[in-house]
């Protein structure tokens, strides 16, 4: 069962409105005033519930993806071709683990712990970005993940920044910044096995080839079978549709990797003169929905890694807590006491 339910029964936050309390329709105005006049909405302030549903639901999924997408890459730290590659990736893996903390942070100002939140995607509740179910096969891997996938996220997140959600974007701000150095660490290191060896060029167009359609479909389904796009774009949440962010972004990374010599792996790929549009083929959905629901090729395996990290990090967490449980005791021991 979802912890979310559609049709609320109880109020999880004391700011939170449901559609129906008396005053409901006139706190509605009030709110979509105020996203209308481009202020944020903040932790405490009054929202509908279906704003706050969705806050949760988008930002867990989001922070869930931060801390899977570390494996993918994280598998090749130890098989760096240098020591400058492996001290990228290293900053790249760690950064990964900070967003995911700003994230649950952001939830967390809507009342829902990371406790919880981290139950839902061990127990295989929760989301994460689909993409992060393909295998890195390749160094090549790695670097094409830093320039497509980085460059898909920084697309979608630099559009969030925008977010009526003041949490939500201002973590975006941070984390675009970042994913800005992550994206052009991969385009460097693919450019330059682009133009080095017969081997490395073909490592390079093998990584393309594999990490195109699951890049593109990052962006989520076409808008008509975005049930969820409404809601975000009525609040702000969203300021662009999965279709239009999805064109933004093939349109700018199109001339990049062709730039270096690398073939769109997309035989009705065309350019439309009188749009400045470069048209995709079809995407094959079949295939995003199967990895959705956790049948992709390495949906287990990422899910196995994640429950494994978490049973080992449990002596992390109870050392914490006792030191904050001593912490607190030297600070204010009559409390402690009583
Ligand atoms: N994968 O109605 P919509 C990164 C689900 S961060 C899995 O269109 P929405 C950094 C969707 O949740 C990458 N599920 O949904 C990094 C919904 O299911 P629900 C993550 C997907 O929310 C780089 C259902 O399908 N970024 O990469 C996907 O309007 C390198 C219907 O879809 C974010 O999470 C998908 N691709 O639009 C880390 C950004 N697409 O919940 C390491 C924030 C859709 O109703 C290495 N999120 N679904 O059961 C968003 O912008 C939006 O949530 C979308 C989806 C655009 C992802």
């Amino acid at each position: 069962m979802s912890a979310f339910p559609r049709t609320p029964n109880t109020r999880p936050l004391p700011n939170v409105g449901l559609p129906t309390d008396p005053d409901y329709e006139q706190r509605l105005a009030e709110f979509e005033a105020r996203i209308e006049a481009g202020e944020k909405i903040e932790p405490g302030d009054w929202m509908p519930y279906e704003y706050w549903r969705q806050l949760v639901r988008m930002i867990s999924q989001h922070a869930h993806s931060e801390v899977v997408g570390m494996l993918p890459e994280g598998a090749w730290i130890t098989r760096a071709p240098s020591l400058r590659r492996k001290l990228i990736l290293l900053a790249k893996v760690q950064d990964e683990a900070g967003h995911g903390q700003y994230l649950y942070h952001a939830v967390e100002t809507l009342g829902v712990d990371r406790g919880t939140l981290i139950h839902q995607l061990l127990e295989g509740k929760a989301k994460y970005s689909s993409v992060f179910n393909y295998p890195t096969l390749t160094w090549a891997d790695v670097a094409m993940i830093g320039w497509l996938v980085d460059g898909a996220a920084i697309k979608n997140q630099t559009m969030l920044a925008h977010c009526s959600y003041g949490p939500y974007s201002r973590a975006m701000v941070r984390i675009c910044a970042e994913e800005t150095f992550h994206y052009k660490q991969g385009k460097e290191a693919i450019t330059l096995y682009a133009q080095g060896t017969p081997r490395q060029r073909r490592w390079a167009q093998d990584a393309l080839d594999r990490w195109w359609w699951p890049a593109l479909m990052m962006f989520g389904p076409h808008d008509k079978d975005s049930p969820n796009t409404p809601a975000l774009m009525r609040w702000k949440i969203k300021t662009k549709s999965n279709d239009t962010l999805r064109q933004e972004f093939v349109n700018e990374i199109i001339p990049e990797l062709m730039a270096v010599g690398l073939e769109i792996p997309d035989p009705d790929l065309r350019y439309d003169e009188e749009t400045g549009n470069w048209l995709i083929g079809p995407i094959d959905w079949a295939e995003f929905w199967q990895v959705i629901r956790g049948n992709g090729l390495m949906n287990q395996a990422r899910m196995a890694a994640r429950r494994q990290a978490h049973e080992e990090g449990q002596w992390v967490r109870e050392a914490v807590e006792a030191y904050a449980r001593r912490h607190q005791a030297r600070q204010a021991p009559e409390k402690i006491a009583a």
